[in-house]
């Protein structure tokens, strides 16, 4: 049986995955994992890209000396982040994490000269500080040298395949979020770019998750000793990977994609770009197959793993499921926060953050460990309530359950709060959702699986999914009413 590699870069860590169908079943193995770890250099935070180029071929290495060298290779990874190439081929500058400074205040200002309704009505997209035409608008505001010279834009996952291919394309589910590309048209937006004053030029060929992207070029051949390996464009955005690999069996279903950040939503054929859309700030993200993943950004389990990087910061080392422990053991609904309170945005001090939060909303402050990581679950919990019941508004149907894939679903407190807040059973499973739906791309990229439904339904076979069944139904929902009350959310 042929196997096929799975790059999964998430904004925490990046994982090489190697898939092979077996009798009918999906078998994966975890050939190398690492961290990915930014570098603040002076005032500005930048993704070690060259660090995870490096990290990608150990993978390719490992799978070589496992006996497993794949047919075909996908790389996924966070959205929004990009890099230029210019005329001699070679990487601009380095890349920007999305969550550094130089965007900040740069989408009220672009909102001065076209109005939010020309934006979404563009691009169906959710308005994020830090979206790429933001991070592109600060450039040219700060007359960034680059935008001179620079000839191509990559976005992170079209930039890694670029280093092992030589071959310049973009890829959908990730060049929608940009808010520059144009659903109805199928192309980058000619009135977005005109007026950021980007050449068309600068923009590649756009391709559908699934295409075939090249081979391993002779120079990565040499240097690890491989053959010419295929390269496919996967949904290469990590959510919309994550959706693809969502078990559900029912056309209408919804999902929360539980990593660094959630996001919430649904999967749908043809984007809803309405003004209800907008006003309650939802995105309709390109998907697998021509669909749209109507979906809310939360955000997510950034606040408690910065919390977990502050108390190291103090020499007070906690392993994930350690915080896990001290929020069970703490006191119930004694404080919460509104996750998506921009204050949260940033990297820092986040447990003087969420404290700073409880303070200012007159509420108990949780002083000891445990109970802050308990106002900061719990608060989860209840905001995706708030975003599932918007979604059953926004999309006109009504769900029986929530799924959740991604490395949060380990966090088995969470997902059980999580039935609790909606009062609906969750379905937890795949955890390494983003790196198994880049897997089924390629597998029906090879035609060995006919669409997206076999490919779920195989998923569904091949992988443990956990149950969890609302509990204490009156407590929760009291609790809500107070996160409700406390948060201002209506
Ligand atoms: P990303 O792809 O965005 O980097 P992941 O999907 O890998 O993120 O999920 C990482 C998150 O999963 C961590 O921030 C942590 O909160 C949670 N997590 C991972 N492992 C565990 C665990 N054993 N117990 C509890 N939570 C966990
Ligand atoms: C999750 C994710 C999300 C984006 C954010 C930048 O990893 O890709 O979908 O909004 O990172």
């Amino acid at each position: 049986m042929s196997n096929i590699l799975a790059f999964d870069i998430g904004a925490s860590s990046g994982r090489a995955i190697l898939g092979k169908l077996i009798d009918g079943r999906i078998i994966t193995e975890e050939l190398h994992r690492f961290p990915n770890d930014p570098v603040q250099t002076g005032d500005r935070l930048q993704w070690d890209i060259l660090r995870l180029y490096h990290e990608i071929k150990q993978g390719l290495l490992k799978a070589k000396h496992s006996g497993a060298e794949p047919v075909s290779i996908g790389i996924d990874s966070w959205a929004v982040d990009y890099g230029f190439i210019g005329r001699d081929g070679s990487l601009l500058g380095n890349p920007l994490h999305y969550r550094d400074q130089s965007s900040a205040g740069m989408m009220e200002k672009l909102q001065d000269e076209l109005t939010p309704d020309e934006i979404f009505k563009r691009t169906g997209i959710q308005f994020l500080p830090f979206n790429t035409i933001y991070q592109l608008y600060a450039a040219k505001s700060s007359q960034s040298p680059l935008l001179d010279i620079a000839e191509h834009f990559l976005m992170i996952p079209d930039l890694l395949r670029y280093f092992l291919t030589g071959e310049k394309y973009n890829e959908f589910s990730n060049a929608t979020t940009t808010q520059l590309f144009n659903p109805f048209t199928q192309e980058w937006d000619e009135v977005l770019l005109q007026h950021l004053g980007l050449p068309q030029s600068l923009f590649s060929q756009v391709l559908q998750p699934g295409s075939p992207a090249g081979y391993l070029q002779q120079s990565v051949q040499e240097e690890l000793g491989l053959g010419p390996i295929a390269v496919h464009a996967v949904a290469e955005h990590d959510t919309a990977s994550a959706v693809v690999a969502v078990p559900a069996l029912d056309r209408s279903f919804a999902y929360l994609s539980c990593g660094t950040w959630s996001l919430l939503g649904t999967e749908i054929s043809e984007p809803i770009i309405s003004e209800e859309a907008q006003q309650l700030n939802f995105t309709n993200e390109g998907g697998f197959g021509g669909t749209y993943r109507l979906l809310k950004n939360i955000m997510g389990l950034w606040i408690l793993q910065e919390c977990r990087r502050e108390w190291e910061r103090a020499g007070q080392n906690y392993s994930f499921p350690e915080l896990v422990k001290l929020a069970g053991e703490a006191p119930a609904f004694s404080a919460f926060i509104e996750p998506d309170d921009p204050m949260f945005m940033a990297p820092g001090d986040m447990p003087a953050r969420v404290k700073e939060y409880c303070r200012k909303t007159n509420q108990p402050i949780p002083n000891d460990v445990g109970s802050l990581v308990r106002c900061i679950l719990e608060s989860l919990a209840f905001k995706y309530r708030f975003v599932l019941e918007m979604t059953e508004r926004l999309s006109g149907q009504q769900f029986n359950g929530l799924h959740m894939v991604g490395g949060g679903i380990h966090n088995t407190l969470l997902c059980q709060w999580t039935a609790n807040a909606i009062g609906k059973p969750v379905w937890a499973g795949p955890a390494e959702g983003s790196a198994i739906g880049n897997l089924a791309v390629q597998w029906i990229a090879r035609g060995e699986f006919s669409d997206i439904w076999e490919a779920r339904r195989v998923i569904r076979e091949s992988f443990p999914m956990t149950n969890y069944d609302p509990e204490q139904g009156e407590a929760w929902y009291d609790g809500y009413g107070q996160f409700l009350h406390v948060t201002g959310l209506h």
